[in-house]
């Protein structure tokens, strides 16, 4: 089945779009504006907004009608998320299992000062009405915060013998969260502690694929709930400790 956006009428391929472009605002940039939107597929575009941004920058809003379709027949979706387990049934599966808490350590990584997202899943208020990983009993939660530097997160690791390891990277522009990712899991395999813990990674532009290409556990995108990564760590744990 061929589907398209849709405004107006059904299946007119309606779309909005916003960039800015290297340009003073004037009509050289309008022009340009337009051959883009057209290159882009979008057939009628029209300029709804414009602002000077200034410094010779300008900024765009483009309406129109796009020519492209998907056919959702043709989509495969390899993510199917993980059942929850319910909040009483991690505890319970983990006190049995273990008789201890569970060391988790969080830290957004790198130059990265985005907390809220890694606070969500931390902290005991939690996310969306969902309670934090810091209101389980079972879990003995260290949120170091933000700009940790993969060096002084490994000695952290080590300093608090974490079971669990939870990094949050937001930013990713030029590509810094693989850097910072890849050398977490690098300066953990050099030390000899990757196979020991649990390492998992987060953010709004993050995948199950990405991460595990990267070398995690485990990887959680946007819209993340803690129930969700408390589940996933209850099931690696027991998994593991087979
Ligand atoms: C608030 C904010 C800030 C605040 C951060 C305050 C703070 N203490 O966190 C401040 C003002 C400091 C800031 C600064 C910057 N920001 Co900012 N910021 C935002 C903003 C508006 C909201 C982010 C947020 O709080 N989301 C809410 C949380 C709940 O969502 P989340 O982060 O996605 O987290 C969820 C999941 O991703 C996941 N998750 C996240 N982390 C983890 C970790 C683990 C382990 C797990 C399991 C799950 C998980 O679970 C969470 C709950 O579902 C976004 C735009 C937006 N609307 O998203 C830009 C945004 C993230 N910022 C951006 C940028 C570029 C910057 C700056 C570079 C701007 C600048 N030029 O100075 C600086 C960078 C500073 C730095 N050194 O990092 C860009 C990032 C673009 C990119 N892809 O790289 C964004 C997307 C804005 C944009 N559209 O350009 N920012």
């Amino acid at each position: 089945m061929l589907i398209k956006p849709y405004g107006d009428t059904f299946n007119d391929g309606a779309i909005q779009i916003s960039f800015s472009l290297p340009l003073p605002l004037g009509e050289k940039s309008k022009k340009a504006s337009l051959e883009l939107a057209l290159k882009m597929g979008i057939a009628n575009p029209k300029i709804t907004f414009t602002q000077d941004l200034g410094e010779d920058f300008s900024f765009f809003i483009i309406y129109g009608n796009l020519s492209h379709e998907i056919d959702i027949d043709s989509l495969k979706i390899s993510e199917v998320k993980e059942p929850i387990i319910d909040f009483w049934d991690i505890n319970r599966l983990i006190d049995e299992k273990f008789n201890r808490k569970i060391v988790i350590v969080g830290a957004t990584i790198g130059s990265d000062a985005h907390t809220v997202g890694l606070d969500a899943i931390l902290s005991a208020k939690g996310y969306a009405g969902d309670v934090g990983l810091e209101r389980y009993p079972v879990f003995q939660v260290h949120n170091l915060g933000s700009q940790v530097l993969p060096e002084l997160l490994l000695e952290q690791i080590m300093d608090l013998q974490a079971d669990v390891v939870l990094v949050s990277q937001v930013v990713t522009q030029k590509n810094i969260h693989i850097h910072n990712l890849t050398q977490l899991v690098e300066l953990t395999e050099g030390a000899g502690l990757r196979d020991h813990i649990i390492l998992i990674c987060g953010g709004p532009y993050l995948s199950k694929e990405l991460a595990l290409e990267l070398g995690y556990d485990g990887g959680f995108g946007a819209h993340s709930l803690p129930s969700e990564v408390a589940s996933f760590i209850a099931r690696r744990l027991l998994e593991k400790s087979k």
